[in-house]
């Protein structure tokens, strides 16, 4: 009886804890936020690139019916005007498919779900071809009407909760999630991205919306589809969008019983450490000693949608693929660290902050087009192609769970450690040469360097490292190299 008890309360917590995990293959690790890229396109890159290459899952742009906003700006898309599955990155038959596509290969989906408002005063036709009249609250397609709604207030004192939660952000329609009927169309809605396969959502403006109406919410989302391969009674992951760089009204704890958080201060941090004003010697104790969520409560990046382009909360030292080779470092530093669950970025080229993807015609989104060395162009900078970062996925799936260890510093800012037996990274960040003798923590053998090239059959296009019996390699970071980084790691030794 006693023991009946205690499984019923394990397999309960289980059950509760599992919106914490990402729902990722055995053996894959590492996000890509493919930012406005069209369904048959990331169909097509699931099978062509992100599986082979180790990627565990993607965050796609919000796929529910936006308002169309004269000039498209990118982010017409955080307007919604239903939740009909049909934008500009395509429809619901094209985003099953890929779904399907990608989970057949290997690669999760996470979906930006956007519920703490409608669109703005002003945007009245949608790309699935509704009508609404966000002045009057009207929004026929879902149907929402004004009795939906808080009352309008905006948003203008980030020192009051009660603001900040139950006001307009930017005049945008908010929702009161406190309404039955609000409650089960937003379920409905997350319930239907379930039965198509996703794994999980990132819930924009978390901040703005009641932890103990989320609560609720997320208690009524089914769990995961078993038709796409997800184990019985997985929950979906959630990662809410909560800005908290420190000392604001609300805190992201309140939040990270519900699921993980977007951490802000990860990109922070991050940026400032990579742009020099921080040593690279302070990140021996990289985590929550730095202000951070737990480890499995941490969605973990070094820019963002919004932060690369100076939207949303803090911003200047963040490092984006304009800065790249700071921007690599960081990125091959937190992919090299066990801490969080890491998304890397995936971006258009901009030059005006409001600018949206690269389009044929000024409204329909191009693909990508790839070179041969696999990076893009067409406007596409694709990030998650550029070699110092897909390969760093790699050395993460290598890495596995091995504990960080073998920390070594210059007192300054070079650095290195290995993962347990598995891997080993080392990074220069002084303005003069890094060559030592270091302990990689490896077996025996010479291994490739994945920045500088990769393993290509018996070879490395790039260095190559001979590691001792004693473990020692000598490890040199030239000041002037392309790359401040250098790893090695178990499937990449010759
Ligand atoms: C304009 C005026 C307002 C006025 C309003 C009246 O500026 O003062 O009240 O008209 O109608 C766009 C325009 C903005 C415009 C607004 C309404 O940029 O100027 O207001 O539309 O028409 C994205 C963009 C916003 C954009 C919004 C909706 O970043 O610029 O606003 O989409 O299209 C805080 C939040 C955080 C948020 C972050 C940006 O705490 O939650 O700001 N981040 C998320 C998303 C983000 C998105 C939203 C939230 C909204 O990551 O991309 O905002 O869904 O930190
Ligand atoms: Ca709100």
């Amino acid at each position: 009886m006693f023991l009946t008890k205690l499984s019923v309360l394990a397999t309960l917590l289980a059950l509760a804890s599992a919106q914490f995990s990402p729902n990722y293959k055995d053996g894959r690790n590492g996000m890509v936020h493919l930012f406005e890229w069209k369904w048959d396109d990331i169909a097509a890159e699931c099978e062509n690139f992100l599986g082979p290459y180790g990627f565990a899952g993607l965050q796609v742009s919000p796929v529910n019916e936006n308002a169309v906003i004269g000039g498209r700006p990118w982010w017409e898309r955080y307007q919604p005007i239903s939740y009909k599955l049909t934008t500009r990155s395509g429809n619901e038959q094209q985003f099953a498919s890929m779904v399907k596509r990608c989970n057949a290969v290997g690669v999760r989906t996470y979906v930006d779900v956007v519920f703490n408002h409608m669109s703005a005063n002003g945007n009245s036709r949608g790309t699935a071809g509704s009508q609404a009249d966000p002045g009057s609250k009207s929004f026929p397609a879902v149907p929402f009407s004004t009795l939906d709604f808080n009352p309008t207030c905006s948003i203008t004192n980030y020192n009051d909760p009660k603001n900040i939660r139950n006001c307009e952000l930017v005049g945008l329609r908010d929702l009161n999630q406190g309404n039955s009927w609000v409650r089960d169309k937003i379920v409905d809605f997350l319930n239907h991205l379930v039965d198509l396969g996703v794994a999980g959502f990132r819930v924009d403006a978390a901040k703005h919306m009641w932890p103990a109406d989320l609560a609720v919410i997320y208690g009524r989302v089914k769990n995961l589809n078993t038709a796409h391969g997800f184990n019985a009674g997985a929950k979906p992951y959630i990662f809410q969008e909560v800005i908290d760089l420190g000392g604001e009204a609300i805190s992201k704890s309140e939040y990270t019983g519900l699921g993980a958080v977007t951490e802000f201060r990860h990109s922070d941090s991050i940026g400032k450490v990579f742009r020099g004003k921080d040593q690279l010697r302070y990140l021996v104790n990289w985590g929550t000693a730095w202000g951070f969520a737990a480890s499995d409560r941490s969605l973990v990046f070094v820019d963002n949608h919004d932060n690369q382009r100076g939207h949303g909360a803090g911003g200047a030292d963040v490092l984006t693929y304009k800065v790249p080779k700071q921007y690599k470092m960081a990125s091959a530093f937190m992919l090299a660290h066990p801490f969080g669950t890491p998304r890397v970025m995936s971006s258009f080229a901009f030059s005006d902050t409001d600018q949206g993807p690269p389009t044929s015609d000024g409204s329909n989104i191009a693909s990508p087009r790839f070179n041969s060395d696999m990076s893009c162009n067409n406007g596409w900078v694709c990030e998650h192609r550029w070699r110092q970062i897909y390969n760093m996925v790699g050395f993460r799936n290598a890495a596995a769970n091995a504990q960080l260890q073998n920390w070594w510093d210059n007192g300054k800012n070079q650095i290195a450690f290995s993962r347990g037996n598995r891997a080993f990274v080392a990074f220069n960040n002084d303005g003069y040469d890094l060559s030592s003798s270091l302990q990689t923590g490896l077996p025996a053998g010479t291994y490739c360097d994945v920045i500088s090239g990769s393993k290509s059959g018996s070879s490395c296009t790039g260095k190559s490292v001979v590691v001792g019996s004693d473990g020692r390699a000598n490890i040199s970071i030239r000041q002037n190299e392309q790359d401040g980084v250098l790893a090695i790691h178990v499937n990449a030794k010759l």
